[in-house]
């Protein structure tokens, strides 16, 4: 098992070379450096005796040879800015390596891979694009969402050489035991417990929107400060609210990670800000509330500083529970590999949230060390992936016995 660990870790280092940017790591919705990842996990799918196509939503899907019950492995192959090396990628090289095992023990499984095409949601802001198309609930309203280059989903997917018109083709046509997303925790929680994997219990819920204030832009010296209609000072104050709201909020996590100001000039009062938020709770009611909330508060402030103030939704993601069949086999196949197991819920957002909806699905965490994620600081340990395989084994092993 060693070696397909190091074989995982090492593709995983070779696609972020595979980058929009020399010297960081961002690959955003089919971006070119998306071309080069395809054709490299291509060759490694039909080395597998895999039948491969890329989907209209820009999946590149592995369909294995083997005649039997389907299991899905698969996560995304898109990053955020600057990303880590191991987010999403790892997930596929890791059910590459779980669909050779498979085929290894001579399985009655047949193992699909596929490797999502947007799951950041970081070129059209709304995530879980190609998930949506696998699951059948992409809202066809989506083809009109533009980047900031102005260009509109559906343009991006004919400029790929894909046809969006056919993106409900892409929705999976058959029965399949369940859908398996092996990923690292990007969180603290098992370096703190020192825990290599971790079974996932559910993914919190989420909202993602962006609020626009419209004030006045005028001179910086000559504008008095009781007479101007400041954007950024009302932004300011709403990001500090909203983080203050967060921290006395039990579980609720919400971050404010982008603004853009116009006209963005040191010595010009803001006429324009617009800021997003990304708000998340394990439960759906303490999350609504909370967002219900911060937007009386911008809608509060704005009246008060005289700035007109708009709120757009991107998303609503409920909170996802995992299949427990799937994950009581895990939690077995944990045991079975000689590792603590361990229940958690998780923070970030995944694929399988999406495609819980469509079919089982059950998660696989593993370590992240020093907690950190979307960042090129993040990273795995050879020890926790070799572990990871192990326990896929017998969690494919489990799930076959059920079959034969
Ligand atoms: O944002 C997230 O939770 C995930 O990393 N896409
Ligand atoms: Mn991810
Ligand atoms: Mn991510």
């Amino acid at each position: 098992m060693k070696e397909r660990a190091l074989r995982a870790i090492a593709e995983c280092r070779h696609i972020a070379a595979m980058t929009e940017e020399p010297g960081r790591i961002t690959r955003r919705f089919l971006t070119p450096p998306t071309r080069e990842v395809h054709a490299h996990l291509r060759a490694r799918m039909q080395a597998l005796g895999m039948t491969v196509h890329v989907d209209a939503a820009g999946n590149l899907r592995g369909r294995s040879a083997v005649a039997g019950r389907r299991l899905l492995l698969g996560s995304h192959i898109d990053t955020v800015p600057d990303a880590g090396a191991f987010d999403g990628v790892l997930g596929v090289t890791l059910a590459l390596e779980c669909a050779d095992l498979a085929r290894e023990m001579s399985l009655p499984l047949a193992v699909d891979v596929i490797a999502f095409s947007e799951e950041e949601g970081v070129r059209f802001g709304v995530p879980f694009l190609g998930s949506r198309a696998v699951a059948g609930r992409f809202d066809p309203a989506l083809l009109a969402l533009k980047d900031d280059a102005g260009h509109t989903l559906a343009q991006a997917i004919r400029a790929y050489g894909l046809d969006p018109d056919q993106i409900p083709a892409a929705a999976l046509d058959e029965e399949a035991l369940g859908f398996l997303e092996i990923h690292i925790e990007q969180g603290p929680v098992l370096e703190a417990e020192n825990l290599s994997v971790a079974t996932v219990t559910g993914i919190v819920g989420q909202t993602r929107l962006t609020i626009e204030f419209a004030g006045q832009a005028n001179h910086a010296g000559t504008t008095p400060m009781h007479l101007r209609r400041d954007a950024l000072a009302g932004a300011a104050e709403w990001i500090a609210s909203v983080e203050k709201q967060a921290k006395r909020t039990e579980g609720l996590v919400a971050t404010v990670g982008k603004i853009e100001v116009s006209p963005n000039a040191g010595n010009v009062i803001a006429g324009a800000a617009r800021v997003s938020l990304d708000a998340r709770h394990l439960h759906d009611s303490v999350r609504l509330g909370a967002v219900a909330e911060m937007i009386e508060a911008a809608t509060t402030l704005a009246e008060r500083r005289g700035l007109a103030m708009q709120c757009t939704h991107q998303l609503d993601q409920p909170a996802v529970s995992m299949d427990e069949k799937l994950t009581a086999y895990l939690a077995d196949a944990i045991e079975m590999a000689g590792l603590q197991q361990k229940p958690m819920p998780s923070g970030a957002g995944h694929d399988a949230m999406v495609m819980a909806a469509r079919l089982p699905t059950a998660m696989l965490f593993l370590r992240s060390p020093g907690g950190i994620s979307h960042h090129p600081a993040e990273s795995v340990r050879e020890a926790d992936v070799e572990a990871s395989l192990h326990v896929m084994r017998h969690f494919l092993q489990r799930l076959s016995a059920e079959i034969r």
